[in-house]
């Protein structure tokens, strides 16, 4: 038996959400990476293309599509308008659609999506402290309705994996417009 104790090598700071240490990769996603994903397309082009929309870092201690382990992450939606929608993820199903998610607020307002493969979504409040349960075979989406990033803890296992392209082909049957400075859903089909 080893009777050394080691030190942590990865830390998470539960009050402001961010990952350090090691094995932490970080990725942004800026305003040119969202073609086709907001419905106000000449709004998108127009704003500055170098723009960060979120960012996400993780840590993968094991190696994408494993099976069994789980992947840890952060997304941080900064706040803004796309026309009249709200900054948000790109959204996805998982890959293996048979693998579920747990998100939670650490910081700022916001509204999770979800979508199930016949097309219908739900949305709920996202609010520091609220935790949310990500079905199996349902896609979500992040979107900050508030004027301060939107920090979202994440949980998922490590074989998921992430499909976009049924999402840019169909895209979410609902949206989250700010209507006269309200959140509002709007149905798209
Ligand atoms: C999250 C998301 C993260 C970024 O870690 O990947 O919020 O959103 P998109 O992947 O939709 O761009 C997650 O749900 N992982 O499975
Ligand atoms: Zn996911």
């Amino acid at each position: 038996m080893n009777n050394h104790l080691e030190n942590p090598t990865q830390f998470f700071n539960s009050l402001n959400g961010s990952l350090s240490g090691g094995q932490i990769v970080h990725s942004k996603t800026c305003i040119a990476d969202m073609a086709g994903y907001y419905h106000n397309e000449s709004a998108r082009s127009s704003l500055d293309q170098a723009k960060i929309v979120y960012r996400v870092a993780a840590h993968f201690a094991e190696k994408p599509g494993t099976t069994g382990g789980l992947f840890f992450g952060i997304s941080t939606v900064f706040p803004g308008l796309v026309g009249q929608e709200y900054f948000m993820t790109k959204g996805h199903f998982h890959a293996i659609r048979n693998r579920s998610e747990y998100y939670w607020c650490i910081q700022g307002e916001g509204v999770l999506i979800f979508m199930d493969e016949d097309g219908n979504c739900y949305a709920e409040k996202l609010q520091q402290g609220s935790l949310h349960y990500i079905p199996r075979k349902v896609a979500h989406r992040l979107a900050n309705t508030g004027n301060e990033p939107l920090v979202v803890g994440a949980c998922w296992p490590s074989d998921a994996g992430h499909d976009y392209t049924t999402i840019t082909q169909l895209g979410f049957s609902i949206r989250l417009l700010n209507i006269d400075g309200q959140p509002q859903l709007q149905k798209v089909r």
